[in-house]
């Protein structure tokens, strides 16, 4: 039988809603500085979310509304350059809007995280998005110590293919030495429960304003959030035992069921 021994998490749109004032707000600032004349609106940001990684959505963006200044680029030899750099900025201002603590945690996550730790359970993250981005959210709502509950913060570019792919979980499953049936993953959109399912892993979704039209067949649960003893979540598919909150007994429940 499986013994429940870990839980590996999505960062952006799991742990706390990074996308819509967060990394949107930062891709704006960095085409802003380079005077492209770009800007994001929170829909238009909506859709260019079908594909993950920062520096693969501004390349998705260009095929879609500037094929020509994509294929002068491209002819210039200068398109991964420009990319790379408009990325490093975007970094850089996506790092100042969380030193400024504008990007809180989500509901429910930073309690379930710590009955976790307390219950000795082992932790990891499995994202798309830049590393300093992780530590940096978690340095910010948590304290710098938080990066170390994590034994493994798997991230961005160290894979070869990103979500939905499944290479970061069987990248985090391989450096954890664990079997997916020990496990849940935590995501909040379909690129991520592909990349979890894909894996193997049994799926906690708490979707967001972002996701919440997405498909999320296969997943064990689908919450509005992870709830707190007086903010109770809503189950949207999947049974929660009539908890009104995410608690370590009532994940264990899911995996032994
Ligand atoms: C998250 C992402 C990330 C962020 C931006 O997807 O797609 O790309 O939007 O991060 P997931 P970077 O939650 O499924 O991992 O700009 O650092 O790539
Ligand atoms: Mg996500």
């Amino acid at each position: 039988m499986s013994k429940l021994k870990a839980f590996i998490f999505d960062v952006d749109g799991t742990l706390a809603d990074t996308e819509k004032d967060g990394h949107r707000v930062a891709f704006n600032r960095a085409f802003e500085e380079a005077n492209l004349g770009w800007c994001w609106s929170v829909d238009e940001y909506g859709e260019l979310l079908s594909i993950t990684g920062g520096k693969e959505r501004i390349h998705h963006f260009l095929s879609l509304r500037h094929p020509k200044f994509l294929k002068q680029q491209q002819q210039a030899g200068t398109l991964d350059d420009l990319i790379k750099t408009l990325h490093a900025r975007k970094t850089h201002f996506y790092a100042q809007l969380l030193s400024e603590g504008a990007i809180p945690l989500r509901t429910g996550v930073k309690r379930l995280l710590n009955e976790m730790r307390e219950q000795g359970f082992r932790l990891a993250i499995a994202t798309t998005t830049t590393p300093e981005n992780v530590t940096g959210l978690l340095a910010s709502t948590l304290g710098k110590a938080s990066i170390g509950w994590f034994e493994v913060i798997a991230a961005g570019d160290i894979v070869p293919e990103k979500k939905p792919a499944a290479d970061i979980y069987h990248y985090v499953l391989e450096k954890m030495n664990l079997k997916p049936e020990d496990c849940i993953a935590f995501e909040d959109s379909s690129n991520g429960i592909q990349s979890s399912l894909g894996a193997n892993l049994k799926t906690v979704i708490t979707q967001n304003h972002y996701t919440e039209t997405h498909d999320f067949t296969g997943a064990v649960l689908v919450l509005d959030h992870l709830g707190e003893p007086d903010n109770p979540c809503r189950c949207i598919a999947g049974d929660l035992g009539g908890a009104t909150f995410v608690s370590v007994t009532e994940l264990t429940k899911l995996v032994t069921a």
